[in-house]
């Protein structure tokens, strides 16, 4: 008898494991790509992000923008430094190319002379709005095309244990009936010898 309750505990808490599901929350990851494809020599280049609320509650973002021509060190230059805004804040340099090219950029997507750069940075959540300004300032001197811009927003998954209440009851209303069975029809598990 204590091996039978043994087996139906073990099935119960099974049954009850099994049960729990992970309960998601409502926010999906949000992800606005755009063709942006601007020259600047010297000058900004501006397009802007829009955000519609769907991933909330806010994780983490971030910003991946792809460019043709960031020059790095080279030719006796120190390379471009190209500043990038994201909704009035700064957050930083372009990721450079690594050395100096002779070859300017190529209009569209891509170059054929040389490699693109992709720069991706971080954005603290309380940046994100409905629609975020976001701008490059290109050192003065020194020219550049920004190709696509990739807004992403991840949601705060949040995992719930949960427990439906009638998956507990099933349960031990299928222990007591097999206890009351084995009670009347084989009493003499109960005996002791
Ligand atoms: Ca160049
Ligand atoms: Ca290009
Ligand atoms: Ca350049």
């Amino acid at each position: 008898m204590k091996l039978t309750m043994g087996i139906l505990v073990t099935i119960f808490v099974a049954g009850m494991l099994l049960s729990m599901r992970p309960v998601a929350a409502p926010g999906v990851t949000y992800t606005q790509a755009l063709d942006v494809y601007l020259v600047s020599t010297g000058g900004t280049i501006s397009w802007s992000h829009t955000y519609d609320g769907s991933a909330d509650p806010i994780a983490t973002a971030t910003l991946t923008i792809v460019a043709d021509d960031v020059d790095g060190p080279g030719n006796g230059m120190d390379g471009e430094q190209d500043n990038v805004y994201f909704n009035g804040h700064l957050l930083g340099l372009l990721n450079d190319i690594g050395y100096y090219t002779n070859w300017g950029v190529s209009p569209g997507p891509g170059n054929p002379n040389q490699p693109l750069t992709t720069t991706t940075f971080n954005l603290d959540p309380s940046w994100i709005s409905p629609s975020m300004p976001t701008v490059v300032e290109v050192e003065t001197g020194w020219e550049v095309e920004i190709e696509t811009s990739t807004l992403t927003v991840f949601p705060i998954v949040q995992v719930i244990p949960e427990v439906p209440l009638g998956t507990i009851m099933s349960a031990v209303a299928m222990i007591f009936a097999f206890v009351a069975y084995m009670g009347t029809k084989n009493t003499h598990i109960f005996r002791r010898p």
